[in-house]
């Protein structure tokens, strides 16, 4: 009985163990790998750097619940970011700035539901982005030559670290196949994203979701929407969100209210659209662990982290 107690790993045990995987710096170089040429490509590209915000009296309400998570700080409230998506298209009020991208921790404090998914951290990065004047084609090509060109240079940084944690090094694309969310339903049921992505080969658009009020309801067709997800293929599932920004004072008080989001909260953004106007935008954010768990075919995602984030996981640091 004694020994059984003294045997049951605890989650000191876990933690380390974790930490001490052998697989888990080769995971991490290749990580390191999708920063480095991702910031060399925004470069090149012309994008400007922002450094990222931990916190804000505003932040993403997202599409699906989460804990709320904010501080008291200076008599008023500040959230945590769970997305940056207003700071960019506030920042690009200014006139010479064009684009921006910002490699933007997130905090999503996930219910329990989401732990075991494979796909979910509560704390995680991504690679967020934006474009003055730019569309939805502009972006998704964007993005398709922005995967080639971190899959060629990870092909030839880290051959053998791909070769071990992948079997194969890393493909280049053609054009990305596009579906929509509506028509993949009808084929498939309500689980049509995860099979479509079980059975794909190479990435795929989807595009049309109906969520948070700021991604842009199509105007030749109300009801639906100018967004766009990358989906991973092999089963890895969602891997980048964008879409066009909804940008005048009543269509986005119209959307507000479509999906519940409190005005009140949005004061100060909904007086600058009003009054200024909000930049014509669109852009989108991909996550640096999914990436990273796609490329190393990791069961999970957390199989990325050094110190666990897997949702509700009894963390010790
Ligand atoms: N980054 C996403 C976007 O640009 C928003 C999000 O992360 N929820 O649309």
């Amino acid at each position: 009985m004694e020994s059984k107690t003294l045997a049951e790993p605890t989650v000191l045990d876990a933690t380390l163990h974790h930490l001490r995987r052998a697989s888990l710096p080769k995971v991490l170089q290749v990580q390191q790998g999708i920063v480095r040429a991702t910031h060399d490509f925004m470069f090149r590209k012309g994008l400007t750097q922002l450094m990222p915000l931990m916190l804000s009296p505003i932040t993403d309400p997202l599409n699906h619940g989460v804990v709320d998570a904010t501080i008291g700080y200076a008599d008023k409230p500040w959230s945590l970011t769970k997305s940056m998506i207003f700071h960019k298209q506030l920042a690009l009020l200014n006139p010479e700035l064009k684009s921006l991208y910002i490699v933007s921790p997130n905090v999503r404090l996930e219910f329990a539901d989401r732990a075991e998914t494979g796909r979910h951290l509560f704390e995680f990065t991504q690679i967020d982005f934006e474009f003055k004047g730019k569309d939805r084609f502009y972006v998704m090509e964007f993005m398709e030559e922005l995967v080639n060109f971190i899959f060629a240079r990870l092909n030839a940084e880290l051959p053998e670290i791909l070769l071990e944690l992948r079997g194969e090094l890393l493909p280049q694309y053609e054009k990305w196949p596009v579906y929509r969310t509506e028509k993949l339903e009808a084929a498939y049921g309500p689980d049509y994203e995860r099979l479509k992505s079980e059975e794909a080969e190479t990435p795929f658009w989807l595009l049309n979701h109906k969520r948070e009020f700021y991604d842009k309801e199509d105007p030749a067709k109300p009801g639906t929407y100018l967004n766009y997800d990358l989906i991973w293929p092999e089963g890895f599932g969602e891997g980048l969100s964008g879409a066009e920004r909804e940008n005048e004072y009543h269509q986005i008080r119209k959307r507000m209210a479509d999906v519940g989001t409190d005005e009140k909260v949005f004061k100060h953004y909904l007086d600058i659209a009003r009054e200024d106007g909000l930049p014509k935008t669109a852009g989108g954010g991909f996550g640096v662990e999914r990436m990273t768990r796609f490329i190393c075919r990791l069961k999970d995602v957390d199989e990325v982290t050094v110190f666990s984030r897997k949702p509700f996981a009894t963390s010790l640091f």
